[in-house]
């Protein structure tokens, strides 16, 4: 209770003085599209808090950018076989493209390969290294020889020593989560080679963390109100210690190292990317910023304010800055960004970092790399126009405060259980009972009655409920708040019953469907942070204009002899069908992978060509088959081998009844000496391929061929 009393005051202490937002979202590596995790986990949540905050009026700009240096752009690019910039050009679009589609409203959505943050991020350093930040120290570095080059970061891989690992990267382990340096690992390997490296020395230079530690400490004891995960993972930093970190690297993708000596390396990507956020909202301010690059950076209007400078959004005590991130993002800014931000001084420290966790997808982690995903880009192909679904979904099961799973079944039952039948059906209902007595025009009978007043009295309180949650940054909660708007609609409607009052009553139906309206206008304010389409759409069926969050609340929203438009479905039906198919693409994708996966056998000793011809292999036909008694994997076979009629016994019966193969063709090694199997003579070997799970296939001609053929 003390410790929520205290969080309720810091929290509005602040707001009171808050003249302006910068709010970041974490900068996706331009080495894939992006998929529903990083929707969820990031980008869904701050586009809540940030289209609430503009609907306010408050002045906020939402940057965000493609985070295009680092060694996991220059290893795709080695895969796919073109340049590193081809490769972040590519994505660059196609994930822009995501967020756009997905009404992502980014107020420019840069990239860190631009000039802009080449220029800003090496300015950055100089400016450390010209105050003497930094530390410079001559280290070990892994190198590979075969590569000729030196190893940073995910060039290396090897177990993981907190967990064990095997497949743990040179910077972080994906596993427990634990941040490395390369030479953390055991049995390093080079991702480029293949081979162990070797080491050899360089110089780097190094951010004295260990020194910052208790001007950080502070920093983040100054933020009780911060998530419980978020605290305790700087916590346990602190505990360790903070160590003096490499700020640069032995490679050749990335902002050039702008000082002396310095040949061959560029910023680590986690000094320039965050140092992203600020090159944005440069841009953003930049008035002489060309058309071409404001395409390429999606750049959506510059938000109106009377003092349109980058600065007063990042070196202003006013400004309130919140960085939305996953929860492997946290080091980097809670202690790393903001040790950066100290050292060069005159910015602002982040006042909230709300790390999310991770989202799985029906019960298993996502996965790039086993394309265990739904790709946001491939989402849109098979569910058209249904954005704001996902949105509700993901936002009804975001990764709050620990993982969660996304399952289409869930998905489907969101839609079908909640938008539709809850907030479509209520909306529905109003407009179409509205066109139906009152040719769409919003009229008024008798008198409000104590019902209406205690209705109108309940939705006063939602936006401010709803508000609060959002700035507190419980989305969940927020989002449940905005269905019980429309359930306390719906339940309006089903107490009243115009439908049957219409007959006796019409000066009442008038007023009933006044209320209704009220809280449908009401409906579309509060749900544009979370579903924006739909927000948009039933604003265009109500005719309404210009209204923001501090209208909400009101019942006279609607002005009488107000015209309507048309009314339209807002959702409609999933059927088990269309999940179904979800469902068996991600079934596909996981089989594909597990036969990518499956082992092989290691290879037997050479034999000579005699051994191998010794063999007398045939193509004969199964003429019958049968179960072994009391057997579990034999089936008794009679085959035609050309040569003659004969019985083999063979382990198949798991794999093969014996209805589905009288009449295949098969390989058959005719001289393998007889034996006796559970007391049936054997005479001869089928040849069958099995894979390391055991599965079997029969080795056989492609087209039928008379039996005895010999293979060979
Ligand atoms: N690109 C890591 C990530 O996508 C990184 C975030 C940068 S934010 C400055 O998880
Ligand atoms: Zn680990």
């Amino acid at each position: 209770m003390i410790a929520h009393g205290r969080q309720e005051i810091i929290i509005h202490m602040k707001i009171d003085t808050v003249k302006r937002y910068t709010v970041t979202a974490a900068l996706p590596y331009t080495n894939g599209p992006v998929h529903i995790g990083h929707l969820a986990g990031v980008y869904v949540p701050a586009d809540i808090y940030v289209r609430y905050l503009r609907s306010k009026g408050e002045d906020v700009v939402f940057i965000c950018g493609s985070d295009e240096h680092g060694v996991p752009i220059t290893l795709k690019a080695k895969k796919e076989g073109i340049s590193p910039q081809q490769l972040v050009d590519k994505y660059h679009k196609i994930i822009g493209d995501s967020f756009l589609d997905f009404g992502i409203s980014f107020n420019i959505y840069h990239r860190t390969s631009s000039e802009t943050h080449h220029q800003t991020a090496s300015d950055f350093f100089k400016n450390l290294y010209d105050k003497g930040v930094f530390t410079e120290e001559e280290t070990e570095q892994y190198f590979d020889e075969k590569a000729n080059q030196f190893l940073a970061d995910r060039y290396i891989t090897g177990t993981c020593p907190h967990c064990n690992n095997e497949n743990a990267y040179g910077d972080q382990c994906e596993k427990c989560g634990s941040t490395l340096n390369a030479t953390d690992l055991i049995n390093p390997k080079s991702s480029l080679s293949g081979e162990p490296p070797v080491l050899r020395r360089t110089k780097n230079w190094f951010l004295p963390l260990d020194k910052m530690q208790s001007s950080i400490e502070s920093y983040i004891d100054s933020h009780p109100e911060w998530k419980p995960s978020v605290l305790g993972q700087c916590k346990s930093w602190f505990n360790t210690g903070l160590q003096s970190r490499a700020m640069t690297r032995d490679l050749d993708w990335g902002v050039k190292v702008p000082v002396k000596d310095a040949e061959g390396k560029v910023l680590y990507v986690w000094f320039d990317a965050p140092i992203g956020y600020i090159s944005a909202t440069k841009d953003l301010f930049n008035p002489e910023l060309s058309e071409a690059k404001k395409h390429e950076y999606y750049l959506d209007v510059a938000p109106k304010t009377d003092l349109s400078r980058w600065e007063n959004y990042w070196q202003t005590e006013s400004t309130k800055l919140v960085h939305f991130i996953g929860k492997d993002n946290i080091v980097f800014h809670c202690i790393i960004f903001p040790a950066m931000l100290m050292a060069h001084g005159g910015f602002i420290l982040a006042d909230h970092v709300p790390a999310n966790e991770f989202l799985n997808l029906e019960g298993d982690k996502i996965s790039t790399s086993r394309n265990w995903a739904v790709w946001l880009h491939e989402y849109l192909v098979d569910f058209p126009n249904k954005q704001d679904v996902l949105r509700y979904a993901l936002t009804a099961t975001a990764p709050e405060t620990k993982d969660n799973d996304f399952t289409w079944k869930d998905f489907q039952a969101r839609n079908n259980n909640e938008l539709v039948a809850i907030l479509g059906n209520f909306v529905n209902r109003v407009l179409v009972l509205s066109h139906k007595y009152f040719d769409g025009k919003v009229v008024m009978g008798s008198a409000f009655t104590e019902a209406d007043s205690l209705v109108f009295d309940e939705l006063k309180s939602y936006p401010k409920k709803i508000g609060e949650a959002i700035e507190n940054y419980r989305f969940r909660e927020a989002l449940a708040e905005l269905m019980n708007v429309a359930r306390l609609g719906n339940k309006y409607l089903a107490d009243a019953e115009p439908w049957k009052l219409i007959k006796t009553d019409e000066q009442r139906v008038k007023t009933i469907l006044h209320v209704a309206l009220q809280i449908t206008a009401n409906v579309a304010i509060l749900s544009a942070p979370f579903l924006p389409f739909t927000a948009d759409k039933l604003a265009k069926m109500l005719d309404l204009n210009g209204l923001g969050w501090n209208d909400a609340g009101r019942s006279d929203l609607l002005p009488l002899g107000h015209q309507l438009n048309e009314a339209e479905l807002l959702f409609d039906k999933i059927e088990d069908g269309i999940i179904e198919t979800q469902m068996q693409k991600l079934m596909d994708s996981k089989e594909a992978n597990q036969l990518a996966q499956t082992t092989v056998a290691e290879a037997k000793t050479n034999i000579n060509y005699d051994q191998f011809s010794a063999m007398d292999i045939r193509v004969g036909t199964i003429i019958g088959a049968e179960k072994v008694a009391k057997t579990k994997k034999l089936l008794k076979l009679t085959i035609d081998t050309g040569i003659d009629q004969r019985t083999v016994v063979s382990g198949i019966a798991e794999y093969f009844t014996p209805e589905a193969i009288v009449g295949h063709q098969v390989s058959i090694l005719v001289n393998l000496e007889p034996r006796e199997i559970k007391g049936i003579l054997s005479q001869g070997m089928i040849l069958m391929a099995e894979n390391s799970d055991g599965k079997l296939n029969f080795v056989r001609p492609t087209q039928a061929i008379s039996n005895g053929s010999v293979i060979a």
